[in-house]
Parts: structure tokens; C-alpha cells; sequence
């Protein structure tokens, strides 16, 4: 049975996502974007109330299997939005002028085999030619300094980069969908755990992005709120200088692809409990993390 302060497995996840829709047709409608290397669906929600020439956020979860309270942000997200629109002056202004794309699971095979199997899991679950390791790192596998440095060519290292950019099928899906839909999309959101940091271009060199000051000020800004209720400590800055240096990632891809807005979460906590983070921080960690993206939205909303 599905909670929003408990993990929910896959089947649990995508029962919950064809519900939250049939109940909220209005506001949040399923499609499914590809199909992973195992044959799952990739299901995106569409969480807004329609309207014309509106502009898009893009937010996924789940790229690293074993992350597990970031399918968890991307529940609550959509259901702070369907509970809250209508109701909240902030909520129902965002839902009125923007869309959120919703990719709740990136990496669902890896999801499934961290329940099943291996709880440390990280990559894709894909077959390697030439190698009887398994799987892909899906955030080393985006055309953005592929390869080139912080990632691994070897198929059996939990930062394989893969046989090529967008050789997985699931990355290829994303990279997909946001490239067809490029006028609308102005932002790049992605949930991973843990380091308690807000990060955005670029991690494939020390370069500074062409709108750093910018997104320094979104990002100190979007910290502050989430900071504001709990006192949760983070630290924001170029992925490159502030976590390190690792190419092939979605947030500099999308960032060198046209989406401006472009950030990496990293979310609770910073090691005491790590990928295991308990179920009674689901909670906290989801409701100070929303501050920070709907910090970002209103941005996106008044400046893109
Ligand atoms: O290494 C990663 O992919 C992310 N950290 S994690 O512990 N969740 O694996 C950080 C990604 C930062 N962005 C890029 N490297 N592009
Ligand atoms: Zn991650």
C-alpha cells in the first residue's frame, strides 16, 4: 500500500501514478516517455492546469538506483501540487503559469533490483558487450564531456560511463522527450542523495556556465529557503568545485542543450545514514526540499 512517508517499491510507485491522475484530471495527467532495458514503462506526469505557450519545468528522480528518498521527493511534489492547488496562493500560481514534468523513477530497473536484490545498486541494469558486468552509471552516460573525466570506461565501476552518450535506453528517453520539447522546458531539475547540496553547471570542467552569476544567486536563494525551516545545512555552487569533477551528466547536458535553469539536489543527509536514509526523514527532507524548488519555479516563472 502506497505511503508518502514510507519507500514504495516500482509496482507501488506506478499504481500511485496512474491514481494521482485519474483523481486529479484536471491537473495532473500520465503518459510514458520510452520503456527501460528490461521492458518497464518510463512514466512522466504532466503536473499543471492547462493552458496556452506555458513554460515547463523538468524534474526526474531516481537516476541512481540506490537514492531512494529521491522517488520519494517526486510523490510528494506531485502531491503538495494536487493538495494544495486552490488552496495555497504560491502553489495555485505556479500550477496556473507553469508546468512540471514529473519523472518520479529515471532508473527503474536499477530501482526494482536495489528491492530485490542488491540495495547498494547504483547503474542501469543493461547487458555490457565483451563483459559480464552489468549496468551503466545513467548520470555518466549524457553527451556532456563524455567520459572524459570523474567517469569510468570500465563496465564492471559504479561510474561506467557506457559504449556511448545516450546508450542507454532510459537515458536516451529523457535526452528524447526534453530535446522535443525545448521551446517549453526552461528548467532541469534532478534528485539525487546524499551530500545535502544544490549544484548546477558544470561538473565536466571548472569552467564557469555563461549564467553562473545567475544561477549562484537561484541557488543561494533556493538554499535559504530550504534552510529556513529545519535549519538543514547545505552548500551550492558548480557541480565541478563544490562535489567534483564527473562528465556525462544530465545537468550539463541540459544546460548546454538550452535549458538555462539547470541543478542537481543532492538531499539528506551527509553520511550518518547516506542511501538508507530512515523513513522518518522522508518527511522533513521532502518538505524543506520543496521550498528550494518552488524557490527556483517562481524564478523560472518570472525571469525565463
Ligand atoms: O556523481 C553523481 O552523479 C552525483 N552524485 S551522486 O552521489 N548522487 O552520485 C552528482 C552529479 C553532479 N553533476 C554532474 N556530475 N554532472
Ligand atoms: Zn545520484
Amino acid at each position: 500500500v502506497h505511503s508518502y512517508e514510507k519507500y514504495n517499491d516500482l509496482d507501488t510507485i506506478n499504481a500511485w501514478s496512474a491514481n494521482i491522475a485519474a483523481q486529479n484530471p484536471g491537473l495532473v495527467s500520465r503518459s510514458q516517455i520510452g520503456s527501460s532495458y528490461e521492458g518497464r514503462p518510463l512514466y512522466l506526469l504532466k503536473v499543471g492546469k492547462s493552458g496556452s505557450n506555458k513554460k515547463a519545468i523538468f524534474i526526474d528522480c531516481g537516476f541512481h538506483a540506490r537514492e531512494w528518498v529521491s522517488p520519494a521527493f517526486c510523490q510528494w511534489f506531485v502531491k503538495d501540487a494536487v493538495e494544495s492547488y486552490g488552496v495555497n496562493s504560491q502553489v495555485t500560481n505556479l500550477l496556473n503559469n507553469l508546468d512540471f514534468y514529473v519523472l518520479p523513477v529515471m532508473n527503474v530497473d536499477g530501482y526494482v533490483y536495489t528491492w530485490s536484490s542488491n540495495r547498494m545498486w547504483r547503474k542501469t541494469r543493461s547487458v555490457n558487450k565483451n563483459s559480464s558486468c552489468i549496468g551503466t552509471d545513467p548520470n555518466r552516460n549524457f553527451n556532456a564531456g563524455w567520459c572524459t573525466v570523474g567517469a569510468s570506461s570500465r563496465a564492471c565501476d559504479d561510474t561506467y560511463c557506457g559504449a556511448s552518450p545516450e546508450s542507454e535506453i532510459e537515458s536516451k528517453a529523457l535526452a528524447n522527450f526534453i530535446r522535443s520539447n525545448l521551446s517549453s522546458i526552461k528548467a532541469y531539475v534532478t534528485i539525487h542523495s546524499y551530500s545535502q547540496m544544490l549544484l548546477f553547471p558544470y561538473s565536466y570542467s571548472y569552467s564557469l556556465a555563461k549564467d553562473h552569476t545567475e544561477l549562484n544567486n537561484v541557488a543561494k536563494g533556493a538554499v535559504s529557503a530550504l534552510t529556513a525551516l529545519y535549519g538543514t545545512k547545505y552548500t551550492y555552487g558548480p557541480g565541478g568545485t563544490t562535489i567534483y569533477l564527473a562528465a556525462g551528466g544530465s545537468d550539463d547536458w541540459a544546460y548546454d542543450t538550452g535549458v538555462k535553469y539547470s541543478f542537481t539536489f543532492e538531499l539528506r543527509d551527509t553520511g550518518r545514514y547516506g542511501f538508507t536514509l530512515p523513513e522518518s526523514q522522508i518527511k522533513p527532507t521532502c518538505e524543506e526540499t520543496l521550498l528550494a524548488v518552488k524557490y527556483i519555479a517562481n524564478h523560472v516563472l518570472n525571469n525565463a
